[in-house]
Formats: structure tokens, C-alpha cells, sequence
């Protein structure tokens, strides 16, 4: 069971955002809070809590989200460089809002450890 989040009202256009693509399952927007030059949440439009709630019935959607930031790396001119995409799962993964997004981060390049 999914419960509404703030991505369901972005997806609903009852709050606005930034969104640079969409599909039929799929959308991408700016990140409120970017960490980056270029920073996206590419999410499904169906409402998956958390990576706990992945399984074999709704991981294409899960797979879109890579095809569609491979597709905006190249349209950005990054893809080469590199980027990095992730996905924070619940509290000690950071996640903040329940409905499963990947984080994309581009145009710098990026430190490891991520903490
Ligand atoms: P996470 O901590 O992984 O759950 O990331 C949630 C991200 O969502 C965080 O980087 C900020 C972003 N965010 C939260 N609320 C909004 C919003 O209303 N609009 C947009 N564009 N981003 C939001």
C-alpha cells in the first residue's frame, strides 16, 4: 500500500515543479534542494514507498527510471563525464519522502564516501 506524497501533487500538477520530462510512467524534476549543477528526481508515477516495496510486478517502472536518466545524461552533454544516480531507503538511507525516487547528480564531479 502506498500513501500520497508530495509527488503524487507534482505529478497532479497541484503543486508546481520543474519538471524537464515526462512519460507515460515516468517523470523527471528539479530537485528543490539541489546538491549539484545539475540535480533530478526521476520517479515513477505510480506510487512505490520505499526499494522494500520493489518486486517482480513493478520493477519496470523501476528500470524506466535508469533508461530515462541515461537519456537525460546524453541530452545534458554529461553522459560521458559522468553523474551519479541513488536511492535512499528510509531512515539510516536518508529518505525523506515515500514514494521512491532517484536522485540524479550532474555536472560536477562527485566525492566518495557519500557521507
Ligand atoms: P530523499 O531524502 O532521498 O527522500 O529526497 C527527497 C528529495 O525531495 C530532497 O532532495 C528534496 C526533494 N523535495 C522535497 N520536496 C520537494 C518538492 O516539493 N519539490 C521538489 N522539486 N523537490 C522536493
Amino acid at each position: 500500500m502506498s500513501q500520497e506524497t508530495i509527488f503524487t501533487k507534482i505529478i497532479n500538477r497541484e503543486i508546481p515543479a520543474d519538471i524537464i520530462y515526462e512519460d507515460e510512467n515516468t517523470l523527471a524534476f528539479k530537485d528543490i534542494n539541489p546538491q549539484a549543477p545539475f540535480h533530478v528526481l526521476i520517479i515513477p508515477k505510480k506510487a512505490i514507498a520505499t526499494i522494500n516495496d520493489i518486486n517482480p510486478e513493478n520493477s519496470h517502472l523501476v528500470g524506466n527510471l535508469y533508461v530515462v536518466a541515461a537519456k537525460l545524461a546524453k541530452q545534458h552533454n554529461f553522459a560521458e563525464d559522468g553523474y551519479r544516480v541513488v536511492m535512499n531507503c528510509n531512515e539510516h538511507g536518508g529518505q525523506t519522502v515515500y514514494h521512491i525516487h532517484l536522485h540524479m547528480l550532474g555536472g560536477k564531479e562527485m566525492g566518495w564516501p557519500p557521507y
